[in-house]
């Protein structure tokens, strides 16, 4: 209780006592890499609502909630976080240092503007203590995530979170310190495993002294295991100003980096002033290594290695954007569990902790600036483009140290919107050649800032790229391809791929993207494009996974995407949500991780029961059972051996036949297990309690809230007659009033009788009901054939259900509503009619007896 008494009284009393001394007396580190006090405290208001003040602490994003409601939008606007902090002695060299805020930050001290940073998603230091007084000083952060031409991205397929969603730190340095430059220690790390007689660790880096005189720098590298490698103590001569220094170390035989064995070494650099004063102090991992990109494959050390992994973006469910880095560092354990070796964080620079973690466990990492889907021409293009190379200068300086970072990205399907939205040829022309020209600018910083790593660009399936030649620029060139979903079919990738190899036979190229959106509630026997099912995604999976296989001259393939994300304008499914993941938005797992994880950690013995239904809902009592595993697997069907399995292709399929009731699925590696319980549950309703749940429109099983599953209907079916003329209606839009949308978004329209056998008795009838509008089609969806269709607004105003009438009302399009009522069944039927043969649409309907 004590050190904490003392350490807010510390915190708050921040004063100008020596950094070093400061967090020694606070206990939390003696020599520090720099003084910090985390500023996490703040009042919060909107902008345009000052009288709502709430305390909130860091990370934090204002759209938490917005951006997953009904009401489309979320808010796009001013944010102001204020604080307060005590300063006893001015001191020349404070700034604060923010980890990221979305999007424009401008910063105040007591109301003097200190500075302005443009872009959410690299860090940035605000030098400050000119405006810092003896005593009380306030700080006032606003930040903005309105839409600005300036800054990117201008359009893409995520939610733009607002807020001060990352970390700030007050920071102070000593009269002598390392130079910060673009948010980061201005120091470049290079280590190279050269050969037998050793390696090459060089430093390159600017210190800043406000006098000449002379420093001490100390250096240390360790190795993994905490010994020794090289330490020494050097006298170096420095300007007032900034002075740059260059120096190489020799180390004995290195241990090489790679996925399969990061291996990293730790460099400590303390710096001294000529009396041996501590003064600053500078500690990274580095990680011996070389690689290239050829159109035989990876190359890293003399190792080909085929890349596989995911792309991430960085929020979760709960939390938006701001998200508490250990929730974010679960994400990249469970990539590497999974067997990847490598991430794309997409499409924006993300947490510093996140590349750390990717040096640790080894994963190689594609890391890349929002420059996505357009760059603005006319007046707008060069404020625009200079927002866009300092960001590229601040994601470089603050990643290139780290041994992960192979890939360095700087544009995303640039052309989707020139492609998608109607341009003039003139306008056409111009969009293409400032592209270019934006293109060829980071291009050619990236090499020159970061001449040891590979440059690239992610593209999108379209000709534009290679009419352009910007394609041509990067040294490894992305494809983002959807064979399978927004287009074709699964087998058309490996086609499109050589027919682009065959044009361009020089060209290493790599998988930036693929995927296909799925919930775990849908689920089918006969999987098919667009249906979300879980079923599709492994389909489509397993056909990409193969057909990169086979191809040497693509290096690697990075799934689209690791988790569920959120995308505010979205329909599908699950609403404001991008449901590609291989695991949903809270992080669970779905089948589809677990395939991966079966084929790509051929060493570790996996099963895993595909879980799909809780329920059979048959007429029959046999069922397929599909397991996931890498073994000969042994099944037992409620306590009985079933036999012994043979997997093909990390899966195991095969028919049970299951008992009325509870049964018990359970499946062997020795004792290594999985089991499930299955329930069949032949639909029926000959006694209390029984009930039939019916998804009208639909070709997939839906799990509902309540573990219930509904029954796809079409046409043809066993329950019903209906009316010749009916027909099905689907739509992908947000259904209101609902989170259990696929119940709403399909229907069966242009109805006007139909009939039920069921036993006399009482019933209980719930209609769902919601009427369509023609589907918006997104930029992603270039190619895909139009899925919604109208459901006009029920003509009929009433419908009768036996002895029972029910008003249908009038309801605004994509609002979901229920309509109960019970009714007496006495002549072995339930009818839903209406009268002179009026139309009206069902979604879904549920009957359950009473009596
Ligand atoms: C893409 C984009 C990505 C989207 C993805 C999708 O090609 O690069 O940002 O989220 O497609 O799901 O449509």
């Amino acid at each position: 209780f004590y050190p904490i008494l003392l350490f807010l009284f510390l915190a708050t009393q921040y004063s100008a006592m020596k950094p070093a001394i400061l967090l020694c007396l606070l206990g939390l580190v003696c020599h520090p890499v720099k003084a910090q006090i985390h500023l996490d405290n703040w009042m919060f208001y909107k902008a345009s609502d000052s009288l709502s003040v709430s305390e909130v602490t860091l990370p934090h994003t204002w759209n938490i909630e917005d951006a997953f409601d009904d009401v489309p939008g979320y808010f796009r606007g001013q944010g102001v976080y204020e604080t307060t902090i005590n300063i006893h002695e001015l001191a020349a060299h404070r700034y604060l240092h923010f980890k990221g805020a979305n999007q424009l930050t401008r910063v105040y001290i007591n109301d003097s503007l200190a500075g302005q940073h443009r872009g959410g998603y690299t860090a940035f230091d605000i030098p400050i203590s000119e405006f810092l007084r003896e005593g009380k000083n306030q700080i006032k952060v606003l930040v903005d995530n309105s839409h600005m031409e300036s800054i990117p991205p201008l359009d893409a397929d995520f939610t733009f979170y607002g807020g001060l969603y990352r970390k700030v730190y007050l920071m102070e340095e000593n009269e002598i310190s390392f130079n910060r430059n673009y948010g980061a220690d201005d120091i470049l790390l290079k280590a190279s495993p050269g050969n037998e007689q050793g390696g090459i660790l060089n430093l390159d880096m600017r210190i800043r002294s406000q006098e000449d005189t002379e420093v001490i720098l100390i250096r240390k590298i360790t190795d993994q295991e905490g010994l020794r490698v090289d330490s020494d103590s050097l006298k170096l001569p420095v300007k007032a100003g900034i002075t740059a220094k260059n120096l190489s170390l020799k180390l004995p035989e290195v241990h090489v980096w790679s996925p399969s064995d990061p291996y990293l070494y730790n460099v400590e650099l303390k710096l001294l002033d000529k009396n041996g004063t501590f003064m600053d102090r500078f500690e990274h991992k580095v990680g011996f290594r070389t690689v290239a990109a050829t159109t035989e494959g990876f190359i890293i050390n003399q190792d080909t290695l085929k890349l596989i992994g995911v792309n991430r973006h960085q929020d979760l469910e709960g939390f938006g954007n701001a998200v508490p880095v250990e929730e974010q560092l679960k994400d990249l354990m469970m990539i590497k569990e999974m067997g990847g070796n490598f991430l794309r964080l997409a499409h924006y620079p993300q947490h510093q902790e996140i590349y750390e973690m990717a040096d640790s466990l080894g994963l190689v990492l594609w890391s890349e600036i929002p420059v996505v889907n357009k760059v603005p021409t006319g007046a707008e293009y060069r404020p625009y483009a200079e927002t866009v190379l300092q960001m590229q200068k601040e994601h470089i300086a603050q990643s290139i140290n780290h041994p992960s970072l192979v890939f360095i990205g700087y544009m995303n399907e640039i052309y989707l919107r020139m492609v998608f939205d109607k341009h003039s040829p003139e306008q056409e022309t111009e969009i293409k050649n400032k592209t270019l020209e934006l293109a060829r600018e980071l291009e050619n910083l990236t090499r020159t800032m970061a001449p040891d790593h590979l440059t690239a660009m992610a593209i999108h399936g379209h000709q534009v790229y290679n009419e352009t030649g910007i394609s041509s620029l990067p040294m490894v060139l992305g494809w983002n391809l959807y064979y399978g979903w927004y287009v074709g079919a699964i087998e058309d990738l490996g086609p499109f791929l050589d027919e682009e190899f065959a044009k361009y036979p020089d060209r290493p190229l790599i998988l930036s993207e693929y995927g296909v959106g799925s919930d775990s509630r849908l689920h089918t026997e006969y999987p098919e494009k667009y249906d979300f099912t879980e079923e599709y995604q492994l389909k489509y999976h397993q056909g990409y996974v193969e057909q990169v296989k086979e191809r040497p001259y693509v290096i690697g393939m990075a799934a689209w995407n690791f988790s569920d994300f959120g995308s505010e304008f979205r329909g599908d499914t699950k609403p404001h949500i991008n449901q590609k993941g291989l695991v949903s938005y809270d992080r669970s797992p779905k089948n589809t991780y677990w395939w991966y994880k079966a084929i790509l950690r051929e060493e570790k013995p996996l099963v895993h029961i595909w879980k799909d239904l809780p329920i059979h809902v048959g007429s029959t009592p046999d069922r397929s059972i599909k397991v996931i595993t890498n073994r000969p697997v042994r099944l037992d069907l409620n306590g009985e051996n079933i036999g012994v399995f043979e997997p093909h292709n990390g899966m195991i399929q095969t028919q049970v036949t299951l008992q009325p009731g509870s049964n018990k699925i359970k499946a062997y590696i020795n004792k290594i297990v999985d089991s499930v319980q299955l329930y069949w549950q032949t639909p029926g309703l000959n006694k209390k309690g029984g009930k039939l749940e019916l998804n009208f429109g639909a070709s997939t099983y839906f799990t509902d809230r309540e573990r219930s599953v509904w029954i796809p209907i079409n046409k043809e079916n066993e329950f019903f007659k209906v009316n010749e003329d009916v027909r099905n209606f689907r739509t992908s839009s947000n259904i209101r009033g609902t989170d259990e949308d696929p119940l709403y978004q399909t229907a069966m329209g242009h109805l006007s009788h139909l009939m039920i056998p069921l036993e006399n008795g009482t019933y209980k009838v719930d209609l769902y009901l919601a009427s369509f509008q023609k589907n918006k089609s997104i930029a992603y969806e270039l190619g895909k054939e139009e899925t919604g269709s109208v459901l006009k607004a029920t003509h009929a105003s009433q419908v009768r259900i036996n002895n029972a009438v029910l008003d249908l009302g009038n309801t605004p399009p994509l609002q979901a509503r229920r309509l109960t009522t019970e009714v007496e069944v006495s002549d072995g039927n339930i009818v839903i009619s209406t009268d002179k043969g009026e139309y009206f649409g069902l979604n879904a309907l549920r009957i359950s007896r009473v009596k």
